[in-house]
């Protein structure tokens, strides 16, 4: 059968897990061979597509916004789009979901809504580390806003469960509403 595009839009605080989630949930799904799974994988977003942003608001809208766009077109012929910014703002995602809309596609918000202590303990990266230090301005959930989603299609957290658990219930949300 011809499935209709979507766009699957994880959000949450940087060590939430959702870029570890989306790129499970899309390694599950190329498996099952039934859809093309395009990953907009933040990392190389933030190197192809959006090089020389930073993370003012007005960068971080624009990050946003084109990969919402890109997100769109590959819906737009009937792809399935996965991509994990933190997308902080409200009004960004909103644009995104419109921008799927728009290309006739729909669009899943996962919030990944595992709390910023959580994160800030794993702290990949050192970053929350630097920013607590004050080495580090602009940080999503210290010093920069992160605007929790009220319209998210599913919240999973992954303090309390793994991130199969994340996979599983993004992959059985899916199903249960005809995705894949
Ligand atoms: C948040 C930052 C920052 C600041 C660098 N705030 O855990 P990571 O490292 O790998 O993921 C984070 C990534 C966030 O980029 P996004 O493109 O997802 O952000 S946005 O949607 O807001 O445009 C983090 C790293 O970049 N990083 N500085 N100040 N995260």
């Amino acid at each position: 059968r011809r499935f209709r595009g979507l766009v699957l839009f994880f959000t949450g605080l940087s060590g939430s897990g959702k870029s570890t989630i989306a790129r499970g949930v899309a390694d599950a799904l190329r498996e099952s061979g039934e859809r093309t799974v395009t990953l907009l994988d933040g990392d190389v977003v933030r190197r192809e597509l959006s090089a020389g942003l930073g993370f003012s608001k007005a960068d971080r809208d624009l990050n946003v916004r084109r990969i919402g766009w890109v997100a769109a077109e590959v819906a737009r012929h009937h792809g399935l789009a996965i991509c994990c910014p933190i997308a902080p703002y409200e009004r960004a995602r909103a644009t995104a979901r419109a921008m799927a809309h728009a290309a006739g596609a729909g669009f899943v918000l996962v919030h990944v809504a595992t709390p910023l202590e959580v994160c800030e303990r794993r702290d990949r990266k050192g970053l929350y580390a630097r920013a607590r230090a004050g080495q580090l301005t602009g940080m999503t959930g210290i010093d920069d806003p992160y605007e929790v989603p009220t319209d998210a299609e599913l919240v999973v957290d992954t303090s309390n469960s793994s991130i199969e658990a994340g996979v599983e219930a993004v992959l059985h949300y899916l199903i249960e509403t005809g995705w894949v």
